[in-house]
């Protein structure tokens, strides 16, 4: 086999923490071969290099590991930033991260109970979990009717760190987001969701095996 030349991600397209690394990853035009995987059927060499074996996975050439999402997105923009999402309008970098652990903590706790109910203790009411969720969803919207984005009119850090996760909440049941009083929220999500950053990040990837040929992402 050929000696790699680039990082390597290992990545599942429809993973909200894979979908944010992918976003920064392309925002900062950090190119890796990347590596479609499938949850129910981790390759062994993912899970050797990353043993609690989440995607995603960023493994340099120097066989060093990044596998939180976070640490991607910051190390691709401490690499190149050229939208400066690291530098909001307003704000500060500690500002955002306190954000972004509001959305990572309580919000996706509530997230995962609401869409994944059944894999809970069998009293888990996903309503509880959506309402309990919408605390967080009505504080986005409130930030959001000032400006367009999280931290003003220019989208950072916390913006991408943060939509793919509204984006589950609202695909869980769409019709009870569309009719929620969130129209600040609603539109800053249509508009990531349409954004040709957003089409280029979830190309459908064929899933990996040995061997196979490994697409440059970004291209
Ligand atoms: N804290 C990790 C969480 C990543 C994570 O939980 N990813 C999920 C997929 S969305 C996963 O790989 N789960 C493992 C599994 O389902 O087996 C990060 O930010 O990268």
């Amino acid at each position: 086999m050929a000696e790699p030349t680039l990082p390597t991600l290992y990545s599942f397209r429809r993973c909200p923490y894979a979908m944010r690394a992918r976003l920064a990853l392309s925002a900062s035009r950090q190119q890796c071969s990347l590596r479609e995987i499938v949850l129910r059927d981790k390759p062994a060499e993912m899970v050797e290099l990353s043993p609690k074996a989440t995607v995603p996975v960023l493994k340099f050439l120097d066989d060093t590991v990044l596998e939180e999402s976070l640490d991607i997105m910051l190390w691709a923009l401490g690499e190149n930033d050229p939208e400066n999402w690291l530098d909001p309008e307003i704000g500060t970098l500690t500002e955002m991260l306190e954000l972004i652990a509001e959305s990572d903590g309580p919000f996706k706790h509530n997230l995962d109970r609401y869409k994944y109910a059944i894999r809970y203790e069998v009293d888990t009411d996903p309503v509880h979990h959506r309402t309990e969720g919408a605390v967080f969803l009505n504080e986005l919207n409130d930030r959001l009717s000032k400006h367009t984005h999280l931290f003003w009119d220019r989208p950072c850090l916390a913006d991408f760190a943060v939509f793919p996760f509204v984006r589950q909440f609202a695909n869980t049941d769409r019709a009870w987001f569309d009719a929620a009083p969130l129209p600040h929220l609603q539109e800053w999500l249509a508009g990531h969701l349409e954004s040709e950053r957003f089409k280029s990040i979830m190309t459908k990837w064929p899933v990996w095996a040995i061997g196979d040929d490994e697409p440059v992402f970004p291209i």
